[in-house]
């Protein structure tokens, strides 16, 4: 197992390779051409660059997250094989600097949502948080808004500029968009990518759907141990897995995660660990990691992963923003440290 941390580029992220080389136990970090648009190829040179900057600190690049998938691909437009091809050709240029693993989704539109960005609670630190009536109640282009207006400037993955431009009209094109059709083109997708993430060596690990309850109308795909069996078996292979998000697939109280260890361990190549407190109304907001922090029990997962013999990476998802930091909202330096060091302890004491 190595334990990393997500990392936006010098130019997108507050915190500096210096201070994520300076937690204990962190190898690498989770990283990635965050300005490329969906379907553009991330060519030698700019990756390169980018290894060289990691190394230079000491630290490996094995993690990319995320290479986004163009909507033509998801919508199954007759354009779709130009932008596969595309996808193929970042992947043999990231196989330059040894990555190991590609973090993706195969979310319809829009990447990760919650309805505030920066919670307040009690003790003075602030949140993700999730409603799901407040979802229900608003539209992808308000919602835009908020957060616009909540972060204040600072670049959101998922939610960028370039993706929001065309919102509405990216939302029309998925009318009557079925489930089957949504799965036949992921399906379309992977018999094309995942022989040559075999010759490559690469191991591509989808993200489940966050949240794993539909939005907005669109198709979900990765939400439960029974949407995993049935995209695994997609395309069976060593080399189509599973990116686990606890934080995701946790916000469904009905998924058993340590079971979904146990199921799939041998398809998790890449874990976001991250705990969420559930409110009485179903609401929840990102917690400390800490099992006794949230509603999640983080010991019986990191229990379940080394019972199922993992050798993949392990990241701290969102933290609160704590100690005052600013920044991404779930990606400040200090909660997530702290959750490295817990995650870390609990991997040690385990078994
Ligand atoms: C949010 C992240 C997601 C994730 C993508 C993977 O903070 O967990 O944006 O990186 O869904 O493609």
């Amino acid at each position: 197992m190595k334990m990393v941390m997500r990392w936006f580029g010098a130019q997108d992220d507050h915190v500096p390779l210096r201070h994520i080389r300076q937690i204990p136990g962190v190898s690498g970090v989770v990283t990635g051409l965050v300005r490329k648009l969906p379907g553009e190829v991330w060519s030698v040179e700019e990756i390169g660059e980018m290894r060289r900057a990691i190394e230079a600190e000491g630290l490996e690049s094995e993690v990319i997250e995320s290479v986004n998938i163009h909507e033509d691909i998801k919508l199954g437009a007759d354009t779709r094989d130009g932008y596969i091809d595309a996808y193929i050709q970042t992947m043999r240029n990231l196989k330059t600097i040894g990555v190991k693993v590609i973090c993706y989704n195969f979310m319809p539109v829009l990447d990760w949502a919650r309805s505030r960005l920066y919670y307040e609670l009690p003790d003075g630190t602030n949140t993700m948080f999730f409603s799901e009536d407040f979802i229900r109640h608003t539209t992808p282009r308000a919602l835009a808004e908020r957060y616009a207006e909540e972060a204040g400037g600072i670049a959101l993955p998922g939610w960028e500029p370039e993706r929001l431009a065309g919102l509405e009209e990216t939302l029309r094109r998925y009318d009557g968009m079925t489930p089957e059709r949504y799965w036949q083109n992921a399906k379309y997708f992977l018999d094309r990518v995942i022989p040559y993430a075999e010759e490559l060596d690469i191991k591509m690990a989808i993200h489940p759907d966050d949240p794993p309850t539909p939005i907005f109308g669109l198709p979900r795909m990765i939400n439960s141990a029974k949407s995993i069996r049935a995209f695994l078996e997609l395309h069976p292979s060593t080399h189509n897995g599973l990116t686990l998000c606890t934080g995701s697939l946790g916000a469904d109280p009905g998924n058993d995660l340590p079971a979904i260890i146990g199921e799939f361990g041998s398809h998790i190549f890449f874990a976001h660990l991250r705990n969420i407190q559930f409110l009485e109304n179903g609401d929840s907001y990102e917690s400390a990691h800490l099992t006794g922090s949230g509603s999640l029990d983080m010991r019986a997962i990191v229990k379940a992963l080394k019972d199922a013999g993992f050798d993949g990476y392990i990241r701290p998802d969102h933290g609160r923003m704590i100690w005052g930091e600013k920044g991404r909202p779930g990606y400040g330096l200090y909660d997530r440290a702290l959750g490295v060091t817990y995650l870390l302890g609990l991997w040690e004491g385990v078994g």
